[in-house]
């Protein structure tokens, strides 16, 4: 069962208990929790909800800031005529590293913050009596794990995390916790792979089990009817006349596969999905043959008092704003999301650059400062390379075998602004984008954003991408204010050097934004007021909309979002479009009406090739 990352579902033959709630929960700054028994109970906890992020909570700022060991303690309950199932409890995300005891016992660990894991509980439960469940987690940045930073130790003892990367370090149990009961022999994963062959639209998929019973799949319709099915753990299934998953216009199959003994069903596991194609071809994105532009955000999981908590009110709140701006797009910076956001994209036709919380891969103190100056920080030489490459590989597998069947997921972004501009990038990078690729049976794209400095002359990985992102930031780190002028000749200029070096790529502005104080207005406008991100925003897009290999824009940010406190954040990062509780600024009313003018195809370039 550990293997399985499919998500929570209770069905005919599968039971999902909800473990959400306040539990216990303590610091534990001295590390003395493992040599005093706290594995059993907590000596003096506080209440916690979960799923949530600990720091703004509190109101004293070593709470806020604490880093290092942190414990929750629960009490599940498992029913003894569960006794003949595969028992186990599902961490939607724990960041960023779990110890998971159950009455006492260590019965896992598990590395990365933004993707799931169960821990399979037969063997360390009581049958019909309650259970201790706690939680050691960590919240330490490392050189050798993701997201990358380090941790300090100040003079008073305390810890303080110091990333490289330009988001606040929001830890807990992010997401929700459940208690699983499945079948001994069930379905552990399955693929789907679309295929559209003139009017005939197949299906390839693969179902692993942990039996040899045999699998069939049926697929229905929206309204209920079916419409196909198969027989065996791989097949294609035919759907006539499909109605494909387009781009705000989404259509969602149910997949219903079944272990079957004669006419018992043994286990059921059904999903939504999308049938659609995604291939890069020339310098275009294709979604069902046809060419699409990306019109969208980077975005955050972050709000208010909920920090990095699962917080369904708000995700809700985001995809009616995206709805209302007319996006159609959103990068998942700098992590996984939780699994409810792909669900809801999936439902509403939303592309999905899905990224990994591969960030900070550059020596920085902050990473909006070091990232702009271009001196060279040998990121990729330091002897905690092999370590981090492991770790990066592995949350790679989790991301994709958490994600692939998603429709909405158009391609992989597998770091952000990792330093390509020295030659260690390369065998580092290659190697993800090879386990990325191995891993995905619909082939879809793999990038990773590029950071301001590696420019078309000095960016050693770029080959390595099938769409080429671009972070970039002229007229606000590079010739902001009243020197705008010059920071587009400069972007241009850098832009005309990418259609050199790369012909036959589609590029995408993954990031591109300028910090706005949602109450400063001023005419004429100055940094920081509401006027003048709406005339920098002119300026990029007056570049976009000039070279036809761009096929994409998502601006830096969606919303508001909280950082590091410094010289250069004033509480957080105002490159929102909206604010941090969810409100436009004035860039908001401009960019609804650029999004709403933009037909769907724009920049179509297939008839001059
Ligand atoms: C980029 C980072 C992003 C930052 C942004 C900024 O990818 O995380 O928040 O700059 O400075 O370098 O606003």
């Amino acid at each position: 069962m550990s293997q399985s990352l499919l998500y929570p579902k209770a069905s005919v033959s599968r039971r999902v208990v909800d473990l959400c709630g306040f539990w216990k929960f303590q610091f534990d700054p001295e590390n003395k929790g493992g040599a005093e028994g706290w594995t059993t109970k907590l000596p003096s906890p506080v209440s916690m909800p979960v799923p949530s992020s600990f720091a703004d909570f509190f109101t004293d700022k070593d709470s806020r800031e604490y880093t290092g060991d942190f414990w929750y303690e629960t009490e599940f309950f498992v029913p003894g005529e569960w006794r003949d199932k595969e028992i186990g409890i599902r961490f939607a995300a724990a960041a960023h590293r779990a110890v998971v005891f159950v009455n006492g016992r260590e019965i896992a660990v598990h590395e990365g913050g933004f993707t799931p894991f169960v821990v399979p509980l037969n063997g360390a439960v009581k049958w019909d009596e309650p259970n201790i469940l706690v939680v050691k987690c960590n919240n330490e940045l490392r050189e050798d794990r993701i997201p990358v930073g380090v941790t300090a130790t100040l003079q008073n003892g305390r810890k303080m995390a110091k990333p490289y990367f330009d988001f606040f370090n929001y830890a807990g149990l992010l997401r929700p916790v459940t208690l699983l009961a499945l079948p001994k022999e069930h379905i552990a994963d399955f693929t789907v792979r679309h295929e559209l062959k003139g009017a005939d639209t197949l299906v390839h998929y693969s179902v692993e089990t942990t039996g040899d019973n045999v699998v069939n799949l049926a697929v229905f319709d929206e309204d209920g009817k079916q419409v196909a099915s198969a027989s065996g753990k791989d097949g294609i299934v035919s759907i006539d006349n499909a109605r494909l998953w387009n781009v705000r216009d989404a259509y969602l199959y149910k997949f219903v596969f079944r272990i079957l003994d004669g006419s018992a069903i043994i286990d059921e596991y059904s999903e939504d999905i999308g049938i659609r194609t995604v291939e890069v071809r020339g310098t275009d994105i294709l979604l069902n043959g046809k060419p699409v532009y990306l019109k969208g955000f980077g975005k955050h999981e972050d709000s208010d008092s909920n920090g990095r908590g699962y917080n369904p009110a708000v995700i809700k709140r985001d995809f009616e704003l995206m709805k209302w701006i007319s996006a159609n797009s959103f990068r998942t910076a700098h992590y996984p999301y939780s699994e409810e956001i792909y669900q809801m994209a999936d439902r509403e036709g939303f592309l999905v650059i899905d990224e990994i919380a591969a960030v900070g891969m550059m020596t920085s103190t902050l990473n909006f400062m070091d990232a702009a100056n271009g001196k060279p920080t040998a990121f990729f030489q330091k002897e905690t390379m092999p370590q981090l490459l492991q770790n990066h590989l592995t949350a790679v597998e989790e991301l994709i075998r958490r994600d692939r069947n998603h429709a909405c997921v158009v391609a992989w972004c597998l770091a952000n602004e990792p330093e390509t501009t020295d030659e260690s990038a390369l065998p580092y990078l290659e190697k993800v984008f090879a386990r990325a690729r191995s891993l995905d049976v619909q082939k879809r794209p793999c990038t990773f954003t590029s950071l301001m400095t590696a420019t078309p002359d000095k960016c050693k990985c770029v080959q390595l991408c099938d769409i080429v992102c671009l972070n970039r930031y002229y007229g606000w780190y590079v010739k902001g204010g009243y020197e705008i002028g010059e920071a587009e000749l400069w972007f241009r200029g850098e832009l005309e050097g990418w259609r050199k070096r790369c012909t036959d790529k589609p590029f995408v502005f993954s990031e591109y934004g300028a910090d706005t104080d949602e109450a400063l207005h001023k005419l004429p406008s100055v940094m920081w007021s509401q006027e003048y991100q709406t005339e920098y925003l002119e300026m990029c897009h007056r570049v976009f909309d000039s070279f036809d290999f761009i096929k994409g824009e998502q601006v830096w940010n969606f919303a508001d979002f909280m950082t590091v406190e410094g010289i250069m954040r004033v509480g957080g990062n105002k490159k929102g479009v909206f604010t941090r509780d969810r409100q436009p600024k004035a860039a908001a009313f401009y960019f609804k009406n650029r999004w709403e003018s933009l037909p769907g195809d724009y920049k179509d370039n297939r008839n001059k090739r």
